[in-house]
């Protein structure tokens, strides 16, 4: 991407096929001249002009709602001319053909965007939310787009910066008085200044990984043997029959995927091959790809067929647990009873040993309520997410973890050594993981990466 160019770009900003309204947004020093060949009428900025489109030979192609943003009072703080015709494919094509006959190019992924944040209009975390917004599967995770995209994260990264800085200016002061040094950097209170901020960067981080959680959703792995029900069991927890369910043993083959809202986290269910010593290619293909599902779940949920134990409430769940040891030991597991309407045991949750084994029935439902409950307090505490989340992703929480792991450091090295000069160097590397968040210090690949995963006209 040329981050510095002086081009005018036009896309469509609306979705491919057909609706009532589609916009072309063009953006750059040449928009108001593209926009005084497509219409004849005077551009007023921030005015909502009824006016005749027309193409490149001068023919009315359309009427519409023309939007004059003048520099720099628009997102990408370039001229911006907003045409909102009729939602058609081919109307829409030729208005973008229309546009780069009279000068522009065509935008790429995200270029709107990245215009906005090189020209100071959002940081990159604000950026960043914009995707997130769009992407949306939730209305908690709307809210937490939105807040982030209101700056509400970066503000929290920068009042971290702010007092990091404030430090760091202290302590190099304190350097040019080395005899003093310690005496001084001890009435700073510096070593307690740094606990708060590690604190303060902890809290955030907290509210980061819950942001993630909005954002991604959590996906809980269903896997045991051939026929226990896990199947069902997906099918009951999606209130669907998106999967096959039979007698036979082995019927499902591929991973299938389904998303449900719980308290508004998009949770994946994933329904996987049954886990058995086969000689057959595809299902020991599938059962790969089971163990693969389980490797990238959040938690798994492992399945047994109740009427397979004679007395289900003496069950030692690590001896069970142990029959899959194929299975990734990292991956939270849950045990689950299936088939209680076959056996006299009632269906609900129960301790064995410090573990929870949830006794239900696929097929009739019960104990289902149960599972979901324990599947929300697994999600604690994004469940508890108030109108103030917002959503973050990886880069931003392994941020905050290198500040944090830096912070620590120089908080040990501090307490034992008390020197300014090392803590100085530490505050500035933790400034500048801080800055990655907000963009202030970030390489050309970053951005590249981050903004062609945009759509086109965004
Ligand atoms: N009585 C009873 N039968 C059930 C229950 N859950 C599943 N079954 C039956 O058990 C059989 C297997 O169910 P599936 O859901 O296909 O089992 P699965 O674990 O997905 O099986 P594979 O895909 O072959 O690994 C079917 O005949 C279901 O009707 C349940 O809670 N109670
Ligand atoms: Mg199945």
């Amino acid at each position: 991407m040329n981050y510095k160019s002086g081009d005018t770009i036009a896309a469509i900003a609306t979705p491919a096929g057909s609706g009532g309204i589609g916009i072309v947004r063009i953006s750059g020093p040449r928009a108001t001249q593209i926009a005084k060949k497509i219409s004849t009428d005077k551009l007023i900025p921030r005015h909502a002009l009824f006016t005749k489109f027309r193409n490149n030979l001068g023919i009315t192609i359309d009427h519409g709602i023309l939007l004059y943003f003048k520099a720099p009072n628009s997102f990408t703080g370039e001229d911006v001319i907003e045409l909102q015709a009729h939602g058609g494919s081919a109307l829409l094509d030729t208005l973008l053909k229309t546009c780069c006959t009279f000068g522009a190019r065509v935008a790429n992924p995200g270029e709107f965007s990245l215009r906005a944040f090189l020209n100071e209009k959002l940081d990159l975390a604000q950026a960043e939310s914009l995707p997130d917004l769009i992407e949306a599967s939730t209305e908690k995770a709307v809210i937490g787009a939105a807040n982030s995209l209101q700056g509400k994260f970066s503000e929290k990264v920068n009042e971290i910066a702010k007092d990091i800085l404030e430090l760091r200016i202290m302590v190099e002061a304190s350097l040019d008085f080395p005899e003093e040094e310690i005496d001084f950097l001890k009435d700073l209170k510096v070593s307690s200044r740094i606990h708060d901020l590690i604190t303060q960067t902890e809290l955030l981080k907290t509210l980061a990984d819950e942001g993630k959680l909005l954002r991604e959703g959590v996906t809980f792995a269903l896997a045991g043997k051939p026929n226990v029900g896990k199947s069902s069991l997906l099918n009951a927890l999606t209130s669907s029959n998106r999967a096959i369910v039979s007698n036979i043993p082995g019927t499902t083959r591929d991973t299938i995927e389904e998303t449900i809202q719980l308290d508004g986290i998009p949770i994946n269910i994933v329904d996987t091959a049954g886990l058995r010593e086969t000689d057959d290619t595809l299902e020991r293909q599938g059962i790969a790809r089971t163990i693969s599902a389980i490797s990238n779940a959040n938690q798994a949920l492992l399945i047994y067929d109740i009427t397979m134990f004679a007395k289900p409430e003496d069950v030692d769940p690590d001896g069970i647990l142990s029959e899959f040891n194929e299975l990734p030991m990292e991956v939270k597991k849950t045990i689950i009873f299936n088939k209680s309407d076959l056996s006299d045991c009632s269906p609900g949750e129960i301790r064995k040993n410090g573990c929870s084994i949830f006794i239900l029935s696929a097929m009739t439902g019960e104990g289902i309520s149960d599972l979901k409950e324990h599947l929300k307090s697994s999600l604690i505490p994004a469940s508890d997410a108030k109108d103030d989340s917002m959503t973050a992703r990886q880069r931003h929480i392994s941020a905050l973890e290198n500040c944090i792991e830096t912070l620590e450091k120089s908080a040990s090295l501090f307490d034992t050594i008390g020197a300014g000069e090392l803590l100085a160097e530490d505050l500035n590397l933790c400034n500048s993981f801080l800055e990655e968040i907000t963009g202030k210090s970030c390489s050309d690949e970053l951005l590249t990466e981050i903004f062609s995963k945009f759509c086109i006209g965004k």
